[in-house]
């Protein structure tokens, strides 16, 4: 009998270009309109070709603290995972279970699309304004939680853009932990 590996084991935080990864999905922090923008969610779009802004347009939206699938176009991806993270407004709006939302979301889509890998960005801290020691202990507490009852996600990655957001994740992470 084998011993399933440990939660911390299928997750790693990286620093880099999201777009450059390969993984059954990879996320982008989308916009409710589902309409492309900048960041990693053009990122994503530039690097994945016009057909997965056309599959956005036939789905037409979707809410914040949720996900939508598309095609991954020519990523090194089967699907886009399109999860819309809450604009921050000071913290009393929900954002938080929002945000928790999204994360969680998005990997409920993994499973019932029948990945076992994903990679995401940190979902809200860009343009939305989401203080990035609460995003990123949020994120990471919400992955680990689903880890710990789903079996079939054998591999996490978060992608960080940038050393500050790294580190923050490296922190949240440590403080998870312990
Ligand atoms: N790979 C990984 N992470 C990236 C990349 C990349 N190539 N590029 C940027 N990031 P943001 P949000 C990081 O603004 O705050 C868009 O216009 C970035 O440094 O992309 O959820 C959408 O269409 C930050 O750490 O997303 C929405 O309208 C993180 O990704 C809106 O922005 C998220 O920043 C969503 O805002």
């Amino acid at each position: 009998m084998t011993t399933p590996p440990r939660i911390h084991d299928r997750i790693e935080l990286l620093q880099g270009d999201i777009t450059q990864i390969k993984a059954d999905a990879l996320v982008t922090a989308a916009n409710a309109g589902l309409r492309g923008g900048g960041g990693v969610d053009g990122a994503i779009h530039g690097a994945g070709g016009p057909e997965i802004l056309e599959e956005c347009r036939r789905i037409g939206g979707c809410p914040t603290g949720k996900a939508v699938a598309t095609t991954g176009g020519k990523l090194a991806a089967r699907w886009v995972i399109h999860a819309v993270g809450p604009i921050w407004r000071g913290g009393g709006q929900e954002e938080a279970a929002l945000l928790a939302s999204a994360y969680r979301e998005s990997l409920n889509l993994l499973v019932s699309l029948g990945g076992s890998s994903i990679a995401f960005p940190s979902i809200s801290t860009g343009v939305y304004g989401y203080p990035l020691e609460e995003a990123s202990v949020i994120a990471l507490d919400t992955i680990l939680r689903f880890l710990r009852r789903e079996p079939r996600v054998t591999h996490v990655k978060m992608v960080l853009f940038g050393e500050r957001t790294f580190h923050a994740y490296q922190r949240a992470l440590k403080s998870l932990s312990e």
